[in-house]
């Protein structure tokens, strides 16, 4: 009986550990477009968190360099996210770091960032 016990907890263990890493898990972290924002303008994560993007249908989301971000740029950084005009999809808090990201049609207005905690 001990032992029935015993391994129903470890197997409840190992599949509660053995989540895949590149799944969404935060439902919480979302951003969407109201106007001509991104809602939230400025968004607080963890690292490995998952951060949903939902966009209307005018609006992009590309992310830049800070020194871009600063100038009004819509140049894409190297290796950086790419969301299309109404798309939907994830990025996952991978570094350390703030995102930059902009919406190419309403610069200056439309930027955003992802601080990862
Ligand atoms: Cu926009």
């Amino acid at each position: 009986m001990k032992t029935q016990i015993l391994i129903t907890l470890m197997m409840l263990i190992f599949f509660s550990c053995s989540k895949e890493n590149n799944e969404p898990s935060n439902a919480e972290n979302i951003i969407t477009t109201s106007g001509l924002n991104f809602v939230p303008n400025l968004l607080n994560c963890n690292l490995g968190d998952t951060i949903f993007f939902e966009l209307g249908a005018t609006h992009n989301a590309i992310e830049v360099s800070e020194a871009s971000f600063n100038a009004n740029s819509s140049t894409p950084l190297e290796n950086g996210f790419e969301f299309d005009y109404g798309s939907s999809g994830y990025i996952v808090a991978e570094e350390l770091k703030t995102y930059y990201y902009v919406c190419t049609p309403h610069l200056p207005n439309m930027k955003a960032q992802i601080i990862v905690n």
